[in-house]
This record gives structure tokens, C-alpha cells and sequence, in this order.
């Protein structure tokens, strides 16, 4: 393969040339809110919103690359939750990714198998690693777009089916104008009721 550059546009989080460009919208992800009321009211009311978008550079899948591409969560609430990526493991459970924050503000939730979940917050220049064995989301805890870098390993490969089980331990509530993370209560009912 031929050395090549890409160019990312800072301020709408565009990347080009890109591979095929991801839009989520509300429906497709409506199931890692908590308010099923408000992902309703909103489809209802004003239609499938536009959550997040990913363009990914168009590089081979495989061992030995560095896979890359741009993210931007918009602004906006379901219920009290901030718009947020579905996230994810990576299929093989021992390659890591590096984040670079470029555009507003969010947050990176990090989850190991066994539910230890950590909060990383993000602005312009933050740049987080997600080390090898944790899940990853982000979510835009600001009122612009919230616009990363991320890279990862050719081979690693995005496994959803892990979370969208056990989901994230923790949530990121809006509590005025501020992000809190606090216990994800269908986590921590499934938990009691197996305890019980
Ligand atoms: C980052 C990377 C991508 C990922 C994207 C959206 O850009 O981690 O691999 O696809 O965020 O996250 P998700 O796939 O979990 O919706
Ligand atoms: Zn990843």
C-alpha cells in the first residue's frame, strides 16, 4: 500500500477521503436509554434524530494496520441522558485505541468485563488511551458537537453484543447544567435480583 494522508476538519469533524460514512440515528440506538418514554415522545414529536456520525478512514481490516476515523456526537438529551455512542469491546479483547478530543466537550466511559467502569472527561487536546480489555462509549456532555480522533488496531473488531447484555454500570446524568455519573439503575436491579 501507498503512504497516504487524509485531512480532518476540525470544526465539522469531517474526514476525507473516508470509507463509508456511519450516521445513528435515534431509533437505532434507542435501546441504551433508560427513558423509553423520551426516545417515544422524541420520534413522535420531531422525527429520527441524528445522534452521532463516523467516518472512517478506508483501510484493510487486518493485523499489522492502524485503523482511524472521526466521531461526532451532537448535542442533545434523552431524558436526562446525553446523546452517546452505542460502544463497544473489541472482538479481540487485548487491543487498546487512542482518543483525541478536537471539538467540545464529552466524556469516555470505560467498562472492564467484570463492571469496573471509569470516566474520562474530554475537551479539545484531551487525549485518552483505552487500554487493552475495556469497553469504550462516549458522550457529548456539552451543547456543541462533540468531535474525536480515534485509532486502533487493524484486527481488533467491534463487538456491541457484550454491552448491549450487561450494559454500562454507570450513566451520565444531566443534573443542571452539569454531567454526574451515577449507578445505571437496570444494572444494579439485574444485579440485586441475581444476588436475591
Ligand atoms: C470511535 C471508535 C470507532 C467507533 C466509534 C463509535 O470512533 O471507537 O471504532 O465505531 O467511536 O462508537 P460505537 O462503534 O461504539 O458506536
Ligand atoms: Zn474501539
Amino acid at each position: 500500500m501507498e503512504p497516504f494522508a487524509s485531512q480532518l476538519d476540525f470544526h465539522s469533524g469531517a474526514l476525507q477521503p473516508a470509507g463509508r460514512v456511519l450516521q445513528r440515528r435515534l431509533s437505532e440506538t434507542r435501546g441504551i436509554y433508560l427513558d423509553q418514554e423520551a426516545v417515544a415522545r422524541i420520534l413522535d414529536r420531531e422525527g429520527d434524530r441524528l445522534v452521532y456520525e463516523v467516518y472512517p478512514a478506508e483501510l484493510p481490516e487486518e493485523e499489522g494496520h492502524v485503523l482511524y476515523g472521526s466521531t461526532i456526537v451532537h448535542p442533545g438529551r434523552v431524558g436526562d441522558q446525553f446523546h452517546m455512542t452505542k460502544g463497544h469491546f473489541h472482538t479481540r479483547r487485548n487491543r487498546g485505541e487512542v482518543y483525541v478530543g478536537l471539538a467540545g466537550h464529552g466524556a469516555l466511559l470505560l467498562q472492564t468485563e467484570t463492571g469496573d467502569v471509569r470516566m474520562v472527561p474530554m475537551g479539545p487536546g484531551t487525549i485518552a488511551y483505552v487500554p487493552p480489555y475495556w469497553a469504550h462509549r462516549t458522550a457529548n456532555t456539552g451543547d456543541d458537537p462533540f468531535i474525536f480522533f480515534a485509532a486502533w488496531p487493524g484486527d481488533a473488531g467491534h463487538d456491541y453484543a457484550a454491552i448491549e447484555q450487561r450494559d454500562f454500570g454507570k450513566i451520565l446524568v444531566a443534573s443542571g447544567s452539569t454531567a454526574l455519573l451515577v449507578d445505571n439503575p437496570k444494572v444494579r436491579d439485574r444485579g440485586s435480583a441475581a444476588a436475591g
